[in-house]
């Protein structure tokens, strides 16, 4: 079949082989996800014609208001792995601990547990900006049939044999990766099917675009401070080009595509960063990688830290090799 024509559910069958676990559970797993996600897009598209929008009246573990649609992405995302019996536990940003499935049920054999952040960027929901769902996907490492335990999900990041991202954006895109490169997707909303359009997705060793929340910057360890009048200066390719949409997964996606590099450092606001090592930087730097691409805290590769709780922060960079590298090299300077 020709590429252009293959469809997600062709492409996860064709590379299952290429996977190396069972195949079956993997194929049944992406396809769960790419049910939710079908479900999610439905509602995050006409999110300004329904009441669906604006707070949900409760705040997630973060601290942060929960938005109606962030409710409803984790349930939407929680109760189809759920119901398809293909996980034996979830973890999410909209959950203060772990969900355990089955967990009294020795007949549940599954080995795999997924870690999401359900909507990421949902500050952006109601301005009508992109938003994501993001996933990660590890082997259990406790006795399958046993209760999962919180070290199946405390597990470093090169450990994950799966990740990828949704973007709902001017039009919906899944991207994964099962360690084998990064392939993006996109949905025809007519017949609600997810085709192979972006095979092979890779990072431009070097870009001209850098993505932050300057707002931050007094904030920021000199090293980053740094980093951003480097990017500011006007010598070889720069001054470069800043684009912040406020969206992890949108800013990523546009900086694969172009060359970029996207930072969430610590500040004196975070001061371990904001973002969420388990299920936004690990997959992020999972596909990162895969797409010959780098992501580090600044100073160790994001997918070599050992996780000690569900919902720990790290300070982020990603993106282009190059630009990762050198934003990495102010900050080792900056420490001299
Ligand atoms: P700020 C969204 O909440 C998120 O986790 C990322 O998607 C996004 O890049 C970042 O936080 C935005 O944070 O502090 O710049 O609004």
């Amino acid at each position: 079949m020709s590429k252009q024509n293959k469809t997600l559910g062709e492409f996860i069958i064709e590379n299952q082989t290429a996977f190396k676990y069972t195949t079956g559970e993997l194929t049944r797993l992406l396809n769960s996800i790419r049910l939710a996600a079908k479900v999610v897009n439905h509602e995050v598209n006409k999110a300004g014609l329904v009441d669906i929008i604006g707070n949900a009246g409760d705040v997630n573990i973060q601290g942060e208001d929960q938005q109606k649609l962030d409710v409803y992405a984790n349930d939407v995302f929680i109760q189809t792995l759920i119901k398809r019996n293909i996980v034996c536990g979830i973890a999410s940003e909209e959950e203060d601990d772990f969900v355990s499935i089955n967990s009294q049920d020795s007949k549940n054999q599954n080995k795999y547990v997924v870690l999401i952040d359900p909507l990421d960027g949902s500050s952006n929901i109601d301005v009508n900006v992109s938003v994501g769902t993001i996933f990660s996907v590890y082997r259990r490492i406790t006795p399958v049939g046993s209760p999962v335990t919180i070290d199946d999900f405390l597990q470093e990041g090169h450990q994950q044999v799966a990740a990828g991202y949704i973007v709902y954006g001017t039009s919906t895109m899944l991207v994964y990766t099962t360690g084998a490169g990064v392939n993006g997707f996109t949905l025809n909303p007519a017949i609600g099917t997810f085709y192979l359009s972006h095979p092979d997705m890779s990072f431009p060793l070097d870009g001209n675009i850098y993505s932050c929340n300057e707002g931050n910057y007094i904030h920021f360890p000199q090293g980053i401070k740094d980093y951003i009048k480097y990017c500011q200066m006007e010598e070889d390719d720069r001054p470069y080009t800043s684009r912040y949409i406020g969206s992890l997964v949108s800013d990523f996606h546009r900086n694969m595509i172009k060359g970029g590099i996207y930072l969430y450092p610590k500040s004196s606001k975070n001061p371990k960063g904001k973002l969420r090592l388990l299920y936004e930087c690990n997959p992020m730097a999972f596909l990162a990688e895969q797409a010959n691409g780098k992501a580090s805290d600044g100073f160790t590769r994001i997918m070599d830290i050992k996780p000690t709780e569900l919902h720990e922060r790290v300070p982020f960079m990603c993106g282009s090799k190059h630009m990762v590298e050198k934003a990495e090299e102010f900050e080792r300077k900056a420490l001299k």
